[in-house]
């Protein structure tokens, strides 16, 4: 059985207000002719489908069309489940729908493992692949808060919750390994020591409930993972991994290899595991360097690869201010306004000796870079600036990830 994993797909974000809608059009329609060359039967797509709770209708619709089109193809089994940007009840609506057509939709974890354990069959009816189907699971869905525990014990808690919802399904998937019938998990979840980009937004607070290979039940064939945008396994397992992101979220994406997943499954066993790079129709590319250096790529930057005009960050290192320099790249951009647009101008970093490197660094954050918790923060550091802030700052990201979980309900 051929099994396609993919997650992340964020349908409706923006990079600075501007829309990704041809990207992902771009990727789906890929997907679809991927799917049909490749005689994949079973897609699994692990988690972040829309980039938030309220998606645009226009996010819906690539959304819709994809589905349409995928049961048209060769594959027979379509297992969606909900991310930390998913909002449950948007994913869950057409559910019953969906299952008329072979779609699977896990929006919200359930106390009942069996909810979550989906058998596959084929066309002659025979069973061939059990997939348990697990979809982030919220604070809520560990164990209820408990109030008064410490940063620690909450910690703990999490991490606890997550491994025992995953070990839960090991007594209803003995059956299957005794008839050599493959089982794969799928999963939205920060595993230790993963390496993040700039784009996922903390799992819990501070990424509590990082979980590592070990805590993954022997009996897991496969585990498919999603949440962390670069592709990459988890503690060097070969059949525990993350596809990541069908496209560059953010700029700090720009050198990652965008991929799915192809698996093959005989005899009970993963049989067969190939990488599948998807191509890349609008390029995001980062210039950096003094001022010369940077005039000089951009003239020279060529786009023929790409079909869509390229995204461009843009950061000068100068000796002092330039009162002409908005107006010197301007010259330079102008030439080359069919190939690159300008997205984000930062502030560029004056390299004074007399500077200190605190100086430097400072000068070089801007609100793109930051995060609510770093304005928090940097709002208590001026404030008391010789007071500890960390306890401060885990009780602002508390209320910031409750605050998240009652738009959702
Ligand atoms: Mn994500």
């Amino acid at each position: 059985m051929r099994v396609l994993h993919t997650s992340d797909w964020h349908l409706g974000q923006r990079l600075v207000n501007l829309e990704r809608t041809e990207e992902h059009q771009h990727f789906l329609n890929w997907l679809l002719q991927t799917i049909e060359q490749e005689r994949v039967e079973v897609l699994l797509m692990s988690g972040d489908v829309f980039d938030n709770g309220a998606p645009s209708n226009t996010a819906l619709k690539l959304y819709y069309d994809f589905l349409r089109k995928v049961c048209a193809t060769c594959c027979r089994h379509i297992i969606i489940t909900g991310g930390n940007h998913d909002s449950v009840s948007t994913l869950n609506a057409p559910k019953e729908l969906l299952q008329y057509f072979n779609i699977h939709v896990i929006g919200g974890a359930s106390s009942d493992p069996l909810d979550e354990l989906i058998e596959l069959h084929s066309e002659q009816g025979e069973l061939q692949l059990a997939v348990c189907a697990v979809p982030f699971l919220r604070d809520r869905d560990v164990r209820l808060s408990v109030p008064g525990e410490s940063f620690e014990e909450r910690e703990q808690r999490i991490k606890q919750g997550i491994a025992a919802h995953y070990e839960a399904f090991v007594p209803h998937i003995q059956k299957y390994k005794q008839q050599r019938i493959p089982v794969v998990a799928m999963g939205h979840l920060f595993a230790a020591g993963g390496s993040a980009s700039e784009s996922e937004k903390e799992i819990h607070v501070g990424n509590l409930g990082q979980i590592g290979a070990d805590q993954f039940p022997v009996e897991f064939d496969y585990v498919a993972l999603g949440h962390l945008h670069r592709p990459q396994l988890v503690n060097k397992r070969h059949h525990i991994r993350y596809s990541g992101s069908p496209i560059p979220l953010s700029f700090s994406e720009v050198t990652d290899k965008k991929v799915v997943f192809i698996l093959d499954f005989e005899e009970g066993k993963l049989a067969d595991l190939r990488e599948l790079e998807i191509p890349c129709c609008r390029k995001l590319v980062r210039f950096k360097g003094p001022l010369e250096k940077v005039k000089q790529q951009l003239s020279i930057y060529d786009n023929s690869a790409y079909t869509l005009i390229a995204w461009a960050e843009l950061q000068l290192e100068l000796e002092s201010h330039l009162p002409d320099l908005n107006q010197q790249l301007e010259e330079v951009l102008s030439l080359k306004k069919d190939e690159l647009q300008l997205l984000i101008h930062r502030p560029p970093i004056i390299q004074k000796t007399t500077q200190t490197l605190e100086q430097q660094v400072q000068e070089e954050s801007d609100l793109h870079t930051l995060r609510e918790k770093d304005v928090f923060l940097k709002r208590c550091q001026s404030a008391f600036p010789d007071a500890d802030h960390s306890e401060l700052v885990a009780t602002f990201s508390e209320l910031l990830e409750l605050m998240g979980q009652e738009r959702e309900s």
